[in-house]
């Protein structure tokens, strides 16, 4: 027997990856754990003569002669699967193993004959291009399962992983006739009343990892949801709150704790810390199981995770401009627009007595010289409620003043004494270098 299989808790791109593959390998058979996500499993109700799938325990797992895994290649998380990745250790004769993914290696990932594995946001992506290119017939069914599982993994092409490759797969979908109409029904349907309920209690529990610069948040409560209930209700309370990171930690009542984490910025890396408590995932989301340990004691085996794993988070001091070109407050406007032009400057801080002690800019400058102010002094028209910044606030304070009331230079301060400024410009060149990982 062929069989195909993927990774606990079948989400719509294992899912997806698992038909493409029964398409390339024909006769194959779809074995999974009989744990879906909750759109996933609302999609099968209506698709399941469509597109069969059986349950590992009801299979002869012993006929496997070869075994194909998609979208995981870990151990711990392929349970179902484990006796015939025991016999392919034990005798690698008796059967085949190929695996297509897209996660990070973790240290228990499986031996494996054949090993397709590729930085694309969804592994659906890669077995689309291996049927385009071989020239397969894609009907309008297939081709929007297979869109649901590169919608889902990069979050519709917003996920720092997402690529282009992604996109095209996507594009060409359409073309095979993919519903995009029928996406955001089967891809986000509305939380149900236990879901509600424990997304407000989780806004409620969510705390900042102290001591640490990037909001990070953990949240940890008790529930009796199944994981793949959690794994919705983290991500809509991620969406909703303002932090960089969350990891909510769900203490069952069978004592094993659940951990979910989701990070819209490589500094947080959710996997490389969730695999710490024995778990894993992508730059932007992952999961674990804690078994052995109380929650308190796991989040604190969080907080230790963060601050060992998190790469240095950024201050205003890391990117501010220094030192800064500031003018006098008796200086003639007329002067002072000829040495804004020189040094390409939109505005500049006015200093008495190394206090600042307001901001003009060269829009002020430019009408007051307009309206025939020109040989007035700087003070009679700078700006004196200046908005500033200290030097070891972290970035993202600073971006929410500059947004939030469009300041193109901040200036930074060091008690009343100016230190540095931070402007537009500084800040665009850091948000466009957190690149994708
Ligand atoms: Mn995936």
């Amino acid at each position: 027997m062929k069989l195909i299989t993927s990774h606990e808790t079948t989400d719509f791109d294992a899912l997806a990856s698992c038909v493409a593959l029964q398409k390339l390998f024909p006769g194959s058979v779809i074995g999974l754990s009989g744990g879906f996500a909750p759109n996933v499993h609302q999609y099968l109700a209506l698709h399941s003569d469509r597109f069969r799938t059986q349950r590992c325990q009801d299979l002869d797992l012993s006929q496997v002669d070869m075994l194909m895994v998609t979208d995981v290649r870990r151990r711990g998380r392929l349970a179902h699967v484990e006796e015939v990745l025991d016999r392919a250790a034990s005798n690698p004769r008796s059967v085949r193993v190929l695996v297509w993914d897209h996660h990070p290696s973790a240290p228990d990932d499986l031996y494996s004959d054949e090993e397709y594995v590729q930085p694309v946001g969804s592994v659906t992506t890669l077995l689309v291009e291996e049927l385009r290119a071989r020239g397969s017939d894609v009907d309008r069914e297939e081709a929007t399962l297979f869109s649901l599982g590169i919608h889902e993994d990069t979050g519709s092409l917003v996920y720092a992983r997402s690529s282009s490759r992604d996109a095209i797969a996507l594009a060409w979908l359409l073309g095979q006739g993919a519903q995009p109409g029928l996406l955001q029904r089967f891809l986000r349907p509305p939380l149900d009343a236990v879901e509600r309920e424990l997304l407000v209690r989780l806004l409620e529990a969510v705390r900042d990892v102290p001591g640490f610069g990037a909001p990070v948040g953990v949240a940890a409560l008790e529930t009796a949801e199944v994981p793949a209930g959690l794994a919705r209700v983290s991500t809509e309370a991620f969406r909703i709150l303002p932090h960089d990171a969350l990891f909510c930690a769900y203490r069952l009542p069978n004592g094993k704790t659940h951990v979910i984490g989701r990070a819209q910025v490589n500094t947080v890396p959710v996997g490389a810390i969730l695999q710490e408590l024995g778990g894993g995932g992508h730059a932007g989301a992952g999961s674990a199981s804690v078994h052995d340990a109380s929650l308190d004691e796991v989040v604190s085996r969080l907080h230790a995770a963060v601050e060992r794993s998190c790469r240095r988070p950024q201050f205003v001091r890391d990117l501010m401009s220094s030192p800064v070109r500031t003018v006098a407050p008796d200086m003639p406007l007329s002067e002072l627009a000829h040495s804004l032009h020189e040094w390409g400057h939109t505005g500049a801080p006015v200093v008495e007595d190394g206090n600042l002690v307001g901001v003009i800019s060269r829009r002020d400058v430019e009408r007051a010289q307009r309206e025939g102010r020109g040989a007035l002094a700087v003070k009679s028209c700078m700006a004196h409620h200046v908005r500033s910044v200290g030097p070891d606030a972290p970035l993202t304070e600073a971006l929410d003043q500059m947004t939030a009331h469009n300041i193109g230079r901040l200036p930074v301060l060091d008690g009343a004494r100016i230190v540095g400024i931070l402007s537009r410009e500084d800040v665009l060149g850091h948000l466009y270098e957190e690149s994708p990982c």
